[in-house]
């Protein structure tokens, strides 16, 4: 193997000549290693090979504020490479954030500790953003850079002005998803993103020569990126580096050529020291060759002190920035706290319920995706910080509002993202563009595309973001285009995400209480899953009532007891209508139930669920495979829907091919009562 750049570590640490650096770095490789070797579990190569990296960063770029890792106009900072979190943990201890005490390194990867394997938003203060999927991080991070310009656009350089840096390793930049990140990035010359490569050329397999050949340069280059390579243990030429790549217009790459656990005398540079804890015997020969006597977790206090300093050199800038808050007048200073704090204009809930007494009025026979083109038709006006997209579909999703002026490359006022053929991209930036606050993001694409999203949408739920995608064509009910653009086993895959809320509205009033509750659920992603083809107008409308809201709900009660309840979602709840009017014809009573969300429902009080559901056989129907339907349909109950892939047809022809009809559903109906009068004992569950 050959690796370019090595400096034997004791040449570079000679205590005599230590510059200080050197032992701030020092400090974090051997804090890595320690926490590693405590746990017995962990990554400590990347930590060591990028500490010079991160210390040029800390101490003479990143603008922060220990004592507030929530200052808004703070620089971001992305873990890609999430596996050396010990990196971040190990920062956030040194420079003196309140919660990251030593004790939480000593209890890196135990059960409640700040310190889990992976960085974790929202569990560890000063983490931006969940990592560990190879590549996300990158790809948020370029939400985070946009949503920076564009909030600066907005408020200017007094309030907002800051940099978004990304560490990435080779593993980051091998995902596909950093392909769709780069370009993305590249075109909208996201200036202000600052990308540090951890170059090592190892990963876990051995070295990167065993399965890539790319010039990341050149890569890089080719979308429009700033590139330079350093020798990443050099912090003089780290640090003119990055001060040069600040003032670029265009995104930049720094390659930092590293070695791998650097300082780890027979390990560094290979795959051993990737993710496995050094052992004793190493570990002790580490301390010898960066001349560090210290014991494990042991900081001496003029080091710890160097490191507290950089903690607080931001703190001048974060009361100057403070004060220029303060001097806004009120109006301004408001509107940037509403978008800070993600709030619901006053103006918002007025807008939607005129539109929602409009539909009532109206009844429209229209697509679900229809009525939502016209829900952000009226609220995109009165939610300033609403920002829309999508990944090159926006006049099949009817994403874009007359309202909306598109965010292009160095001009970012505008409200709407032409993503380009990017979903997976799209989803990232999302989560990136609501971490970094200031907007509410939303963005298009098919159903079925939902799989090039999921890695995205499972962290935003892992997160509990506030991110809305807006999924049409999410049936075999879009037809012509066949079985590879009809989602089938996809309502069932995204519902077993936990804290995703899924929506399928039967209509256009329902859709536009899916958006509102979609809006007002602000730790939680959400997807509007909605019909390409046309739907009539049927659901009840209340000013003070949200009936998706309660997850499933009755829509029609049968004068007298129940003999069967049909339970159905978005486009089938039409179906199960008529089939309730063909079994009254045959003396068969029917409620019918429109369940547009099953997450909400779970979480309603048991008796509520309870009587939605009803004792008599139950009926579910969707044009989907049956997934999580079992819970609400108990033994007695029966499902109506897909078993397999669709095809290439007309959508009606396909709904009767694939029988899902009133008649199919009546029959179904008619068995499960007649099942239920021969063995009366079997209740349903
Ligand atoms: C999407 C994804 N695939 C696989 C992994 C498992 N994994 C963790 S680290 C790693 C290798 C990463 O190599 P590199 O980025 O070069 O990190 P380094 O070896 O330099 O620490 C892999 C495959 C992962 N975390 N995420």
């Amino acid at each position: 193997m050959t690796l370019q750049s090595t400096t034997a570590p004791a040449e570079r640490t000679t205590p005599a000549a230590q510059p200080s650096h050197v032992a701030m770095a020092n400090a974090v490789r051997l804090l890595a290693a320690d926490a590693v070797e405590k746990a017995k579990s962990g990554h400590p190569g990347m930590p060591m090979g990028m500490a010079d990296v991160a210390t040029v960063l800390f101490s003479r770029f990143l603008k922060f504020d220990a004592l507030d890792p929530h200052w808004p106009d703070r620089d971001r900072l992305v873990l890609s490479a999430g596996h050396g979190s010990m990196l971040l943990y190990a920062l956030l201890y040194l420079t003196g954030h309140e919660e990251m005490t030593i004790e939480e390194l000593k209890r890196f990867r135990q059960w409640g500790s700040k310190t889990p394997g992976h960085p974790e938003y929202g569990h560890t203060q000063g983490v931006e953003t969940t990592t560990g999927p190879l590549g996300q991080g990158i790809a948020t991070g370029v939400g985070m850079a946009l949503a920076e310009r564009m909030l600066n656009a907005r408020f200017g350089d007094a309030l907002v002005d800051h940099f978004t840096y990304v560490i990435a390793g080779d593993g980051c930049l091998m995902e596909g998803i950093s392909h769709e990140a780069i370009s993305l990035a590249g075109h909208l010359k996201l200036s202000r993103l600052i990308v540090l490569f951890d170059d090592n050329q190892i990963t876990i397999d051995g070295t990167t020569s065993l399965s890539n050949s790319d010039d990341q340069l050149i890569r890089f280059m080719a979308s429009g990126w700033s590139v330079r390579r350093v020798d990443g243990h050099d912090q003089e030429a780290i640090a003119q580096a990055i001060a040069d790549e600040r003032t670029t217009n265009r995104p930049s790459l720094i390659a930092c050529r590293t070695v791998i656990g650097h300082g780890a005398p027979t390990r560094q540079g290979t795959e051993k020291v990737h993710g496995a804890p050094l052992g004793s015997e190493e570990i002790a020969k580490t301390r010898d060759a960066l001349h560090w006597p210290h014991a494990p977790f042991e900081i001496p206090d003029d080091l710890l002190a160097r490191w507290r300093a950089v903690g607080a050199r931001g703190r001048i800038a974060r009361h100057s920035w403070m004060e220029r808050l303060d001097a806004l007048d009120e109006l301004e200073r408001d509107s940037f706290d509403d978008a800070l704090q993600g709030a619901l204009p006053r103006d918002y809930a007025e807008a939607l319920h005129t539109l929602e007494e409009r539909f009532a009025q109206e009844r429209p026979q229209i697509a679900t995706r229809q009525a939502s083109q016209r829900v952000l038709e009226a609220i995109a006006p009165v939610i300033p910080n609403l920002v829309g997209g999508s990944a090159d579909l926006t006049h099949s999703n009817l994403t874009l509002a007359r309202s909306q002026q598109p965010v292009r490359p160095g001009a970012y006022g505008g409200s709407y993202i032409h993503y380009g053929v990017r979903e997976h991209g799209m989803a990232a930036a999302m989560n990136g563009i609501a971490l970094h606050g200031g907007f509410i993001p939303y963005g298009g694409t098919f159903l079925v595309f939902s799989d090039y999203c999921r890695p995205a949408i499972r962290l935003a739920a892992l997160m509990g973001v506030r991110v809305i995608h807006v999924m049409t064509h999410d049936s075999i009910g879009l037809g012509e285009d066949g079985p590879t653009h009809q989602p089938v086993e996809h309502l069932a895959a995204l519902r077993a995400i936990p804290n995703l809320l899924v929506f399928r509205p039967a209509d256009a009033i329902e859709t536009a209480q899916a958006w509102d509750c979609a809006l007002r659920a602000t730790r939680q992603p959400s997807i509007l899953c909605l019909s390409r083809q046309a739907l009539p107008t049927f659901t009840r409308h209340s000013a003070t009532d949200n009936q998706v809201a309660r997850g499933a709900y009755v829509l029609i009660e049968p004068e007298s007891a129940r003999d069967v309840t049909l339970i159905a979602t978005g486009s089938e709840v039409a179906i199960a209508i008529e089939a309730a009017v063909q079994l009254r014809q045959r003396d068969i009573r029917a409620a019918v139930v429109s369940a547009p969300c099953f997450e909400l429902f779970a979480k309603q009080p048991a008796e509520y669920r309870a009587e939605v559901v009803g004792k008599a056989p139950r009926i579910g129907v969707e044009a989907a495979i049956e997934g999580a339907w079992a819970r609400w349909l108990g033994d007695n109950g029966a499902f109506v829907g897909m078993s397999g892939f669709g095809a290439s047809a007309p959508a009606s022809e396909l709904y009767a091919q694939f029988g899902i009809t009133p008649d199919a559903v009546a029959a179904a109906a008619e068995q499960a009562v007649a099942r239920a009068n021969a063995q009366p004992h079997l209740a349903t569950a």
